[in-house]
C-alpha cells in the first residue's frame, strides 16, 4: 500500500484549501466559544469568528507562542471538558512549567492517523516489526509512534529508550525491521551493535527502515545511519503543542517532509516582521491545528526554521513539503557576532569519515571575548594514527568549519567513546556565557 489516506495525501490544491477553510472556520468558532485566551486575543485584535471564512483569512488571526501556553498552565488552554480528555502529554522544557497537552479520543485517532500516513510513506506495512525506542511517558515520541504503528498493524516492540544491550538483543531475536528513535540514539545503537561481539549487522539485524526525528539531523547523519544500520532513514516531524510525532514525514523520495495539511495548517513567517514568507524562502514555521478538540492551537509559533515547497511530489502526494529543519531560533548561537546552528557543525563533521559523529560545543566568555570550543570524537581505527596524521585530520576539519561557519572554533580531537551518548534528544551545547 503506497498511501495510508490517498484522498487527503494527494488532494488537489483547490479542494485542500476549501477543506482547510471549512475546518479553520470551525476551529476558530470552537476555540472562541470555549477558551478565554482565544476570545480575549481575538477581541483585542478586532477579529470575530464571522471574519474567518476562507483559509486566506488566517492572516487576520493573532499569533500565539509557548509563553501563552505556560501562562495558562495547567488547564487554561483546554477546549474540551475534562471527561472528554483521555490523555495528557507534556513538553520536555528544562526550565519553568511544562507545556501540558490534552487529547480527546478523536485527537488520539487523528494523531495515530498522521503517524500511520508517515509509516506508510516510508514503506512500513503490517508485516513489519516496529521497535519503538523513543521514550514512553510524558514525551510524545514513544506513545505517538506506538499508536501509529499499531494502527498500521505492525508487530510493535515497545522498548522505550535506554538499556541499549537489551534493545539490541530484542532487535536481533524478534527481527525488528523498523526502528523508531532519535537520530542520535540510532547512531549510538549502531555503534553499540558494531561493538557487540554476538551481533553482526548484515547477518543478524533485519532493520530496513529508520523513523528518526525529535531533533534536527543532517543529510550526513542520514548517510551514516543508512550505511551503519543497512536501512533507509526517514525524517518524522512533530511537536507536543501541535500533537506529537507525525505532523509530517518524508516519503520514499526523501525530498522533504510532507505536512498533513488537512490536520495541521503550516505557514512560514519572518520571525521579526511576522509577515508571511513566500514558498522556498526560509522563516519560522507556524501551525494551526485544524481538527484538534482537546487543546487546539491557532497560529502557534514553533521557532523551528525551515521553508516550504508546494506541488506534486514524485511519490504522487500533494501535501506541502517542508525542508529539513535547520534548528530552532532559540538554538541559534551568536558567537562573536556570527550566527551558528549546531546542525551546521554536525553537517561538517558528518562529511569526514574519520569521526564517529559525536560532538560537543562549549561556549564561554574570557576577557569579554567569546570562546568557541568543539570536542569531536575520532573513530577507533584512526585513533592509533600518528600525531602527524591526527593533526592533518584536525587541520582539514578546521578548514571546513571555517568555510561553513565563517568563524574559527578551537577544535579538540577526543578519544572514541568520550562524549556522553544520548538515549533521547541529544544535548550538543554547553553555553557557559549564560551563567555569567
Ligand atoms: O519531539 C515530537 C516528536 C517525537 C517528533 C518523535 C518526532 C519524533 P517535542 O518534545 O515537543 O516533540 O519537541 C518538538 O523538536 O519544535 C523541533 O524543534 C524538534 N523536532 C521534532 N522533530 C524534528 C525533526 C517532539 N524531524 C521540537 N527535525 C520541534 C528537526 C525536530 N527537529
Amino acid at each position: 500500500m503506497k498511501y495510508w489516506n490517498e484522498k487527503m495525501e494527494c488532494m488537489g490544491a483547490e479542494d485542500m484549501r476549501a477543506l482547510q477553510g471549512e475546518r479553520l472556520r470551525n476551529i476558530v468558532r470552537y476555540t472562541y466559544e470555549r477558551v478565554e485566551f482565544y476570545r480575549r486575543r481575538m477581541d483585542e485584535a478586532g477579529v470575530s469568528p464571522d471574519d474567518i471564512q476562507t483559509i486566506d483569512d488566517i492572516v487576520k488571526l493573532p499569533f500565539m507562542q509557548k509563553k501563552d501556553l505556560r501562562d495558562y498552565y495547567p488547564t487554561g488552554m483546554f477546549a474540551a471538558p475534562m471527561d472528554e480528555i483521555v490523555r495528557f502529554h507534556a513538553s520536555s522544557g528544562t526550565t519553568g512549567k511544562p507545556i501540558v497537552a490534552a487529547y480527546t479520543a478523536s485527537d488520539l485517532d487523528d494523531w495515530a492517523e498522521g503517524v500511520a500516513r508517515c509509516l506508510t510513506a516510508y514503506g512500513v506495512t503490517k508485516d513489519d516489526v516496529a521497535q519503538i525506542s523513543y521514550g514512553y511517558g510524558l514525551f510524545t515520541g514513544g506513545l505517538g509512534a506506538h499508536d501509529g504503528a499499531t494502527k498500521v498493524g505492525c508487530s510493535v516492540l515497545p522498548t522505550s529508550s535506554g538499556n541499549t544491550a537489551k534493545q539490541i538483543m530484542l532487535m536481533r531475536d524478534l527481527g525488528s525491521t523498523v526502528l523508531c528513535c532519535t537520530p542520535s540514539y540510532a547512531l549510538y545503537l549502531a555503534e553499540s551493535i558494531e561493538q557487540d561481539k554476538d551481533t553482526d549487522v548484515a547477518r543478524d539485524i533485519k532493520l530496513r527502515i529508520g523513523v528518526f526525528g525529535a531533533e534536527p539531523w543532517t543529510e550526513g547523519m542520514r548517510k551514516a545511519l543508512e550505511e551503519n544500520l543497512h536501512i533507509k532513514a526517514y525524517d518524522i516531524y512533530g511537536l507536543t503543542e501541535v500533537s506529537g510525532p507525525g505532523v509530517g514525514g518524508e516519503c520514499e523520495c526523501q525530498d522533504g517532509t510532507h505536512i498533513w495539511e488537512d490536520l495541521f495548517y503550516p505557514e512560514i513567517i519572518d520571525p521579526v516582521t511576522l509577515q508571511p514568507v513566500e514558498d522556498g524562502k526560509e522563516g519560522e514555521l507556524v501551525f494551526t491545528t485544524l481538527s484538534k478538540e482537546g487543546m487546539p492551537v491557532i497560529r502557534y509559533r514553533t521557532r523551528d526554521l525551515t521553508h516550504l515547497t508546494r506541488g506534486r511530489c514524485k511519490c504522487g502526494r500533494t501535501a506541502v513539503r517542508m525542508a529539513k529543519i535547520l534548528g530552532r531560533s532559540d538554538d541559534m548561537l551568536i558567537i562573536r557576532g556570527v550566527n551558528v546552528f549546531p546542525s551546521q557543525v554536525e553537517s561538517v563533521i558528518m562529511q569526514m569519515p574519520e569521526f564517529t559523529g559525536q560532538y560537543f560545543i562549549t561556549l564561554d566568555r574570557v576577557n569579554n571575548i567569546d570562546t568557541f570550543d568543539i570536542d569531536v570524537e575520532l573513530k577507533l581505527e584512526y585513533h592509533s594514527d600518528s600525531i602527524k596524521n591526527i593533526n592533518a585530520i584536525k587541520a582539514k576539519l578546521n578548514a571546513k568549519l571555517v568555510s561553513v561557519l565563517g568563524i574559527k572554533p578551537d577544535v579538540h580531537i577526543v578519544e572514541p567513546g568520550s562524549i556522553e551518548r544520548s538515549m533521547g534528544k541529544a544535548k550538543h551545547v554547553l553555553d557557559k556565557r549564560n551563567f555569567k
